[in-house]
C-alpha cells in the first residue's frame, strides 16, 4: 500500500470543469479516486447514466476527465471511460475485465489493466438491480462503485431504494400529512454480501484517508468489490453551501450511514459510530440542515434545538428506531466472514 501523502498528492483524471453542482460529493469522490487509480496501471471506467455522467462526459464539455498532457503512448497514465446505458456499468466492466483476461491469456496485452465502474443508486440498486448482483456473482475482479445520493437526481430527484425513510423526494412528496418516503431502504450492503462479493464498504470521501485507503484496497482485491459511497447532494438534500463534508461525516456518525468495511474471510468493522446511541450524535443534528426533512423537524428559537415538528413526534421516533436497527444490522454484518 501507499503512503496517504503520496496517494493524495497524486494527479487525478478528473479534472476541472464538470458541470456537477458546486459542492456536490460526487466530484470530491471522483477526484479521489482518480488519484489511487493514478498508481502506474491503465484504467478502464465505465459510467451509466447520472450525474456523474451527464455532468463531466457530455459533448462538447468532455472536459473533466484526462491525466494533464500525458500522450497517448504513456500506457501508465492512460485511462478510458465508457458511457453505458443507465443500468448496465457493472455488467460492461465485467465484460471488460473478460476481454482483458482473454489478450492477457493469448499475451496480446502485455500489462494490467484496473477495471471500475460508477452507478447512481437508481442506477445499481433501483433499475440496475439485476445487473448488479450477477456481476457480483460472476466474482468478476472489479471495483464496483455506487454513488449513493438517495434519488434519481439527474431525471428530477425521484425516490431511490436507498431513500432515508420520510425523506421528500419528487415521487414521495411530504404532502399534508404524508409524511415523504414510507419505505425502509433496501439493504444493499447485506445483498452485496449475499452475492458474493469480496470487498464491500460504506465509505464516504469525508474520511478521507480510509477512503483513499479502501479504494486502493479494492483494487487489490482478487474477486468483485463494491463501494458504496453515501453522497450528499446539495440540491435533492436542499442544504446551504459548505455543508457537504459536515452532512457526510454527520450522516455517519448519527448511524443514517455509517462507515462499514467488510472483507470476504476476514468480517469487518464499522468505524466511527458506536453501537451506543447515547455516544452518537442525535439523528435531528443530520436532519436539521436538510430541507427535505423541513416537514419533519424545526429549530425552536428560543433554545435552538432541534425538535419534531407539532404532529410529527411518532415520525421521528420511528426514524430513529430504524436508525438504530440499521447500526445494529451493520455490527452484526461486520461479525459475518
Ligand atoms: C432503462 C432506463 N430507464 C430510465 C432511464 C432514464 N434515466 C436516465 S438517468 C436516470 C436516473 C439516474 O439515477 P441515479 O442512477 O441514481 O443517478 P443520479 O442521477 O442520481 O446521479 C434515469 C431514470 C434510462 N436512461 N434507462
Ligand atoms: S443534483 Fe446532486 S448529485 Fe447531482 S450534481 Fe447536483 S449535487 Fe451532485
Amino acid at each position: 500500500m501507499s503512503s496517504y501523502k503520496e496517494t493524495a498528492t497524486r494527479e487525478s483524471c478528473f479534472q476541472p470543469g464538470s458541470t456537477l453542482c458546486p459542492g456536490c460529493m460526487e466530484s470530491v469522490a471522483f477526484q479521489n479516486i482518480g488519484r489511487v487509480t493514478d498508481n502506474g496501471v491503465k484504467t478502464i471506467f465505465t459510467i451509466g447514466t447520472s450525474c456523474g455522467e451527464v455532468s463531466t462526459l457530455a459533448f462538447p464539455d468532455v472536459v473533466a476527465w484526462g491525466r494533464g498532457n500525458a500522450p497517448p503512448e504513456a500506457f501508465e497514465k492512460s485511462f478510458s471511460i465508457i458511457h453505458n446505458v443507465f443500468e448496465s456499468a457493472p455488467t460492461l466492466a465485467e465484460s471488460i475485465r473478460d476481454v482483458a483476461d482473454v489478450l492477457t491469456s493469448c499475451g496480446a496485452l502485455q500489462r494490467p489493466v484496473q477495471v471500475l465502474s460508477f452507478s447512481g443508486d437508481g442506477g445499481a440498486i433501483a433499475i440496475g438491480l439485476r445487473p448488479l448482483l450477477h456481476t457480483i456473482h460472476r466474482r468478476t475482479r472489479i471495483t464496483i462503485t455506487v454513488l449513493v445520493n438517495e434519488f434519481f437526481a439527474n431525471t428530477g430527484f425521484q425516490y431511490s431504494p436507498a431513500a432515508t425513510p420520510f425523506s421528500d423526494t419528487s415521487t414521495t412528496p411530504a404532502v399534508g400529512p404524508t409524511p415523504g418516503n414510507l419505505n425502509m431502504p433496501l439493504d444493499y450492503v447485506h445483498l452485496a454480501i449475499a452475492a458474493g462479493a469480496d470487498l464491500v464498504a460504506q465509505i464516504s470521501p469525508a474520511h478521507g484517508k480510509l477512503f483513499m485507503k479502501t479504494v486502493e484496497k479494492s483494487l487489490e482485491c482478487q474477486g468483485t468489490a463494491v463501494l458504496f459511497v453515501p453522497a450528499p447532494c446539495i440540491s435533492g438534500w436542499k442544504y446551504d453551501d459548505g455543508r457537504t463534508v459536515e452532512l457526510a461525516l454527520l450522516g455517519a456518525r448519527c448511524g443514517i450511514f455509517p462507515t462499514f468495511i467488510w472483507e470476504r474471510g476476514q468480517g469487518g468493522a464499522v468505524k466511527d459510530c458506536p453501537l451506543e446511541a447515547s455516544e452518537r450524535p442525535r439523528i435531528e443534528e443530520f436532519l436539521a440542515p436538510q430541507r427535505r426533512f423541513a416537514h419533519l423537524v424545526e429549530t425552536r428559537k428560543d433554545t435552538g434545538e432541534v425538535v419534531a415538528r407539532p404532529g410529527r413526534e411518532q415520525t421521528l421516533e420511528k426514524l430513529r428506531a430504524w436508525t438504530e436497527s440499521n447500526v445494529e444490522r451493520l455490527y452484526a454484518l461486520a461479525k459475518l466472514k
